[in-house]
């Protein structure tokens, strides 16, 4: 397959400043007529050829000017017209089978209904167009069908006009005044009930809103409709942004590849970022709703009014937004809480991506296929290296920087480039080096030691970017730490400072630092780094219970465990060690168990051990098993040690009533963590305890938390609660998906077997992604189940893929990254990964998407 390099943009030959579509519309069949106002463009290359994208589709007819045209042909799947003059135009008719399509991209039937999902390529499934982001159109749609079948029409913009036709079909109108590209095309059509609201911005216009869900789930809309409310609100007050047009459609649909996707007027969402009700959705669920709606919501500025030149900008839109998304939800709930979290999931998907043999800047070179670069390092570092323009310029000169560059690029296809630079013009920041960050791939390493001299401490920094695919040399970048130095007998500390390493190595000297201080350093995770320093426990059990940062506090606590559980697994422990490690790590556990001050959402955070993903990131080449075995080993000592503290937290917490506030939130957060520590001391109290909260649950957090403890233990009570689980929810798609994916991820001894069970299970669907993922993606994250010594769960994944492939190419592609870690896991199971992934090259018609995957991951 071709390789498409960022270097060789063209600005586009012909434009398209106005399209009208006509849909005639059926589940097996639709009919697409498209009329496009073509213009040579002023800086193109003058090229008399018209150069159409097409996927999987052949013109019906074309007409140049209204006459049926000759001068046309085929090159591969694109239409190229040949064309005489400055202007024309061209209008052709496409055949499109939606039940057929199964990679849900283009036009495509999900449970009755029909829609679209057009990025980044969906639009050229539908009809033949320059489908790339810098050619801006403005759409009319038209579309008639069946009233029956579907009652409700929808596309972008405002509804223009709607009416009978014969036999009882139906037709509408829509109609976009804002010039967009195609892929943030979109159409629905089905039979949809709404959840109505309104809300009025800033400067009087009234907006109403709907959220669209199939008959029978409207029920489950309000929290989507109050967390859509709550965005247009935060947008207005932190970025000034305002909302553009009197509708706002968002509608919810059970087969979907991605998340949601941020169409103009009309959000077509995943069902699992709208559903929720306290019966049927987590506080996580609830969470996450609350971020996508955001998310997508915020694109109407990050991303549609301001759009991408070409697909290497993908981290232009998505970074930002990332960003714009996380700020909303910390100021929604908890900011030091959602720090953590985002924190989290950056270590535990973008780390090790960044080490691996798919590692790429936020801003790629090049691609083969676009859909395998949606991935943790555009969106969640691209959304760290945006956040450290913010730390560096403070939060009202960034808003300077992004008020321009929204003035700047309003209407256009803008670069990461101009970003910067309106950041750098706007903020008043030099980002001349800070460039780097978009076009250097790896995670820069800082080594950090502090030293006495004359009486100042003395803090000296060492970076290293790593070498990554396609970079075997790096430069150094600038890395913005905040960093105090504790006083150990008052535990204070005179301020903290923003320093920025923008060498490979410098010194930083502080004066009046305390006499032998402890160091705390790039608190609130102000750089996407790793440091390494070694410490002793007594200095991260110091800054565990004492740092004013909360995250920082979080850091110390997982750098405890981190250290220990490396230097076990490394085999470097002799029993003195382990146990003085684990007595230090104790220590810091029960002030967190036990501290009345803390609250309890923070609590919870504070719980969870690092994941064996990262641990395994602290190594070059690791044993997974050995790092399963001492962080089990940790965690059962620790339930069994502290068994009466947990006992009397988890009792506590129980007490607490059933409500949305945070209070009662924490509580529900902590109970579940505790359930999780009191089962791996003592498996018959886990049991017991588990049980007892799986039947006194009355909202889901409760209920799926006792489960996923429950489903990994070998008893009884697990056979009840999943039977009870499944017959209660039965017909409830997203909860379904629970029932498989708390299995699939279960540390019980026979996962595998449950796997296999669970993909021959009558609700399994190898047609809906989400089904899929809920049993397959919670195997490959599972390393109980993935890393399985005889190589079983490496070839089911390998299997997975191979099926999966020729039904739906892009979501299949997302399960190769587990296998391409092979080179940093030991060589007995490495071989058996680099296997799997050879059986699948081996393929022959592999899709692009898995191709791009597999070849990176071997070479
Ligand atoms: N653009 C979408 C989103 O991230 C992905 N399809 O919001
Ligand atoms: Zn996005």
């Amino acid at each position: 397959p071709p390789v498409i390099r960022r270097e060789d943009y063209l600005p586009p030959a012909w434009l398209v400043p106005e399209i009208a579509l006509d849909f005639d519309l059926g589940l097996d069949a639709t009919k697409v007529t498209s009329t496009l106002s073509v213009k040579r463009n002023p800086e193109g290359n003058g090229a008399s050829t018209l150069r159409l994208n097409g996927d999987q589709i052949s013109p019906v007819s074309v007409r140049v000017d209204g006459d049926a045209a000759n001068d046309w042909r085929m090159d591969g799947p694109d239409l190229l017209v040949e064309l005489s003059g400055d202007a024309h135009e061209v209008t052709i008719e496409t055949a499109l089978v939606p039940s057929g399509n199964s990679q849900l991209m283009g036009l495509y039937a999900s449970n009755g209904m029909l829609c679209t999902q057009c990025e980044a390529e969906g639009f050229r499934r539908i009809t033949f167009f320059p489908d790339r982001p810098d050619v801006l159109s403005t759409y009319s749609v038209r579309m008639s069908g069946d009233k029956a079948t579907f009652p409700i029409l929808l596309a972008n913009g405002n509804c223009t006009a709607e009416g009978e036709g014969e036999n009882g079909t139906h037709w509408a109108e829509w109609h976009d005044p804002w010039p967009k590209p195609s892929y943030l095309f979109a159409l629905v059509a089905g039979e949809l009930i709404a959840n109505h609201g309104t809300f009025t911005t800033k400067s009087g216009r009234k907006v109403d809103l709907n959220v669209w869900v199939r008959p029978g789930d409207e029920g489950r809309t309000q929290h989507a409709l109050d967390s859509l409310i709550a965005s247009m609100k935060w947008d207005e007050e932190t970025f000034g942004r305002e909302y553009d047009l009197d509708l706002f459609n968002i509608v919810a649909v059970s087969d979907f590849n991605m998340g949601a996707m941020e169409n103009k007027g009309l959000n077509v969402f995943n069902t699992r970022y709208v559903l929720a009700d306290p019966d049927t959705a987590t506080d996580a669920d609830y969470d996450a709703i609350e971020g996508v709606i955001g998310h997508e919501y915020f694109h109407n500025w990050s991303g549609n009014r301001v759009t991408c030149r070409d697909w290497f900008q993908l981290s232009l839109k998505e970074g930002f937004t990332v960003l714009r998304d996380q700020l909303f939800s910390a100021d929604m709930g908890s900011e030091p809480v959602k720090r953590i979290e985002d924190v989290r999931i950056l270590r535990i998907a973008q780390f090790p991506e960044d080490s691996g043999p798919l590692a790429h800047p936020i801003r790629p070179d090049s691609y083969q296929e676009i859909s395998n670069f949606y991935t943790a390092t555009v969106y969640n570092k691209g959304a760290e290296v945006i956040r450290m323009m913010r730390t560096m310029a403070g939060e009202e000169r960034f808003r300077k920087g992004t008020d321009l560059y929204f003035d700047r690029h309003d209407g256009t296809a803008a670069t990461c480039e101009d970003f910067v630079k309106a950041i750098e013009d706007g903020a008043g920041l030099d980002l001349a080096q800070f460039r780097l960050w978009y076009s250097q791939a790896g995670t820069p390493q800082v080594a950090a030691s502090l030293t006495q001299e004359d009486g100042k401490a003395v803090l000296t920094l060492h970076q290293t970017v790593p070498t990554t695919p396609g970079q075997p040399e790096k430069q150094a970048m600038p890395i913005p730490l905040r960093v105090a130095l504790f006083d150990r007998a008052t535990a204070t500390h005179s301020g903290e400072s923003l320093i920025v390493l923008d060498k490979a190595e410098d010194r930083f000297v502080f004066a009046d630092a305390p006499a032998d201080p402890v160091l705390s350093i790039n608190r609130g995770f102000s750089a996407p780094v790793a440091i390494e320093m070694a410490r002793p426990d007594a200095d991260l059990v110091f800054l565990a219970a004492c740092d004013d940062d909360p995250f920082a506090r979080y850091e110390a606590m997982q750098s405890l465990v981190v250290q220990h559980l490396v230097a076990a697994v490394g085999g470097g422990l002799d029993e003195g060690q382990r146990s003085a490690g684990r007595k230090a790590i104790g220590e810091a556990f029960r002030a967190i168990v036990t501290d009345a001050e803390l609250d309890d959402l923070m609590r919870g955070e504070l719980m969870l051990l690092p994941a064996e993903s990262y641990l395994a990131e602290q190594l070059l080449v690791s044993d997974p098993g050995a790092i399963h075995t001492e962080r089990e080993g940790l965690k059962a000592w620790l339930g069994a040690t502290f068994a009466d503290e947990l006992k009397a937290l988890h009792d506590r917490v129980s007490a607490v009533p059933y409500s949305r506030e945070a209070e009662a939130r924490g509580a529900r957060k902590v109970k579940t963590q505790a359930l999780v520590y009191i089962a791996a001391g003592d498996s018959a109290e886990g049991a017991s305890r588990g049980i007892a909260q799986y039947r006194a649950a009355s909202c889901m957090t409760d209920r799926q938390g006792a489960l996923m403890v429950l489903a990994s233990l070998d008893c009884t009570e697990r056979e009840e609660a999943l039977a009870d689980f499944l017959a209660r929810y039965e017909g409830n798609a997203l909860v379904i998906d629970k029932w498989f994916s708390l299995q699939a991820g279960s540390l019980h001894p026979r996962v595998l077997d449950h796997v296999r069970a669970l993909a021959k299970h009558p609700e399994f669907r190898m047609s809906n992604p989400n089904r899929v993922r809920s049993v397959f993606m919670a195997a490959a994250m599972n390393p109980v189940a993935f890393h399985d010594p005889s190589g079983e769960g490496y070839r089911m994944i390998g299997d997975i893929i191979r099926r999966l492939d020729p039904i739906n190419p892009q979501t299949a592609a997302r399960f190769v990254p587990s296998l391409g870690r092979w080179r940093r896991v030991e060589p007995v199971r490495a071989k058996l990964m680099r296997a799997e992934l050879e059986r699948i090259a081996q393929e022959p018609d592999l899709s692009r998407d898995v191709r791009e995957q597999v070849s990176k991951s071997l070479g």
